[in-house]
């Protein structure tokens, strides 16, 4: 049984590859492919001043729900890649808010069922994509969705990360994806060094303290 049970988990692991690995295939990156878009000056949370347009930074994303999992995918648009040697924020990195508490509890705070993730991209063909997940202030870092599956690309002027969280690992580590949950999507840009930007889809740059700003949506 324990075998059989083994077996199970890693074809679904591969499936859920398989899916990450064709969503960032299938949009070559394109922003205009997603639904929703972070292009927009009142969506740059952190370094108005300093963000000079979508050429500068924006993105598309889409998040959706399959048999298995959670697919998140963000196209960005970057006119100069830099990475971060510390803080993932502090490089171009992408961030996903996610509150899978039912509607009624979700009242603005960080709790069980809530956690963002940042996803900093391979930016060199010898770099790996590293992300890691944090939980608002009082415990700022927290263990792995299990068997999430991150994959970033380059593509024509920016470059493409894909996130698939499989549904049985997110009901054992936070809860189990109901009808609706709650979302954002974060793009930070570094230029040169250190974040000078941050866009936002829906929400604010207190994102990683308060769920308030975040979205609900039935994938
Ligand atoms: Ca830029
Ligand atoms: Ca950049």
């Amino acid at each position: 049984m324990r075998t059989s049970t083994r077996i199970h988990g890693l074809a679904a692991a591969a499936v859920i590859a398989a899916l990450a690995q064709a969503a960032c295939q299938s949009t070559g990156g394109g922003i205009s492919a997603h639904p929703h878009r972070l292009d927009r000056p009142e969506q740059v949370v952190i370094g108005a001043d300093r963000w000079s347009g979508p050429e500068d930074c924006s993105a598309g994303a889409s998040i959706r729900r399959t048999d298995d999992a959670l697919v998140v995918t963000i196209a960005v648009r970057d006119d100069a890649l830099v990475g971060s040697a510390g803080d993932p924020w502090e490089g171009d990195s992408v961030e996903i808010y996610l509150d899978l508490r039912p509607e009624a509890q979700r009242d603005g705070s960080y709790a069980s069922g809530v956690f963002q993730m940042v996803i900093a991209p391979a930016l060199a063909p010898e770099a790996k994509t590293t992300y890691s997940f944090h939980v608002g202030e009082n415990a700022f870092h927290i263990p792995d969705v299990r068997g999430t599956v991150v994959l970033s690309a380059l593509t024509d002027g920016g470059y493409q990360v894909t996130v698939s969280f499989p549904l049985e690992e997110l009901a054992r580590t936070h809860l189990p994806l109901g009808e609706s949950l709650a979302f954002d999507i974060g793009v930070n840009d570094a230029d040169d060094a250190g974040r000078e930007s941050q866009l936002m889809l829906f929400g604010t740059a207190d994102n990683w303290t308060s769920t308030r700003g975040f979205h609900s949506i039935a994938p």
